[in-house]
C-alpha cells in the first residue's frame, strides 16, 4: 500500500525510507504532496507525531507515518527534548543562512561548556512514530537511546546532533558509524522494531 511520509525533515526522510524499504510500502513524501507543516504545538512527542501524522493523512486520504524526535540531557533534566528543533531554529534566525548545523552545534558546546568538566554528559535521543489513516484511526510507538554528548563534533554521517552523540557502549559517534549500524541502535530504530512486530509480522 501507499504511505506517505509526514516529514519536512530530510534527514529523517532519508533514514525512514532505509528502514522502510524492506517492508515493501510505496512511499511519497510530505513535501512531494506539496503537503502543509502543521505547527507543533504539543507538549510531548506523542501530541507531536500525532499531530503531524493525522494532519496529513487528512489532507491526503492516504495513511501517513510521523516522527517526532529530540535530544535530552539529563544535566538539564531532560532539555531541550520536544523543543530540540526550535533549539537549532532560534540560533538559525540569528545566525548566517547555511550555517544552522553549525550553529545548533554551536549551541551545544556553550551548553557542554557552561555545565564544565564535572557535570556528566549523560543524554538519549527519543523518537515517536505516529501512524494515522484517513478515517482517523492511529497508533504510536516509543524508541529510545542512551548515550553521552561530546564536544567538538566528529563525522560527517547522519543528521542533526548526530556528531555530538556517543550511544552507549561506543567510542564512535552516531556521525562515525556507518548508517545500517545507526539504524540498527537508535531511537528511530527501536520505536521502528515495534511498528514492524506490530504492523507487518504474520
Ligand atoms: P518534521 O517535524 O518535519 O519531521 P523536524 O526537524 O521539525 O522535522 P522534530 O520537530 O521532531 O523534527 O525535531 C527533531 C529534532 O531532533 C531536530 O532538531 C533533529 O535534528 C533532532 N534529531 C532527531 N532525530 C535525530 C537523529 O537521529 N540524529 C540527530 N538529531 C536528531
Amino acid at each position: 500500500g501507499k504511505l506517505v511520509i509526514a516529514t519536512h525533515n530530510a534527514g529523517k526522510l532519508k533514514e525512514i525510507s532505509a528502514l522502510l524499504a524492506p517492508h515493501g510500502l510505496d512511499c511519497i513524501s510530505a513535501g512531494s504532496l506539496g503537503l502543509p507543516e502543521p505547527p507543533e504545538t504539543g507538549k510531548t512527542f506523542v501530541e507531536n507525531a500525532l499531530l503531524k501524522a493525522r494532519a496529513a493523512a487528512e489532507a491526503s486520504g492516504i495513511p501517513a507515518l510521523a516522527d517526532d524526535s529530540g535530544l535530552s540531557v539529563a544535566a538539564l533534566d531532560g532539555r531541550p527534548g520536544v523543543y530540540t528543533a526550535d533549539w537549532a531554529e532560534r540560533q538559525w534566525f540569528e545566525g548566517e543562512p547555511g550555517r544552522d548545523w553549525y550553529m545548533a552545534m554551536g549551541k551545544v558546546e556553550g551548553l557542554l561548556q557552561a555545565m564544565g568538566a564535572d557535570t556528566p554528559r549523560d543524554a538519549w535521543f527519543s523518537c515517536v512514530l505516529a501512524l494515522a489513516w484517513p478515517d482517523g484511526e492511529y497508533l504510536v510507538y516509543e524508541g529510545r537511546v542512551d548515550g553521552n554528548l561530546t564536544w567538538p563534533p566528529r563525522g560527517e554521517l547522519g543528521f542533526g546532533y548526530d556528531p555530538l552523540f556517543i550511544p552507549e557502549g561506543r567510542t564512535q559517534t552516531f556521525a562515525e558509524i556507518d548508517p545500517s549500524e545507526k539504524h540498527a541502535i537508535s531511537h528511530r530504530a527501536d520505536a521502528f522494531a515495534k511498528l514492524v512486530a506490530d504492523q507487518f509480522s504474520a
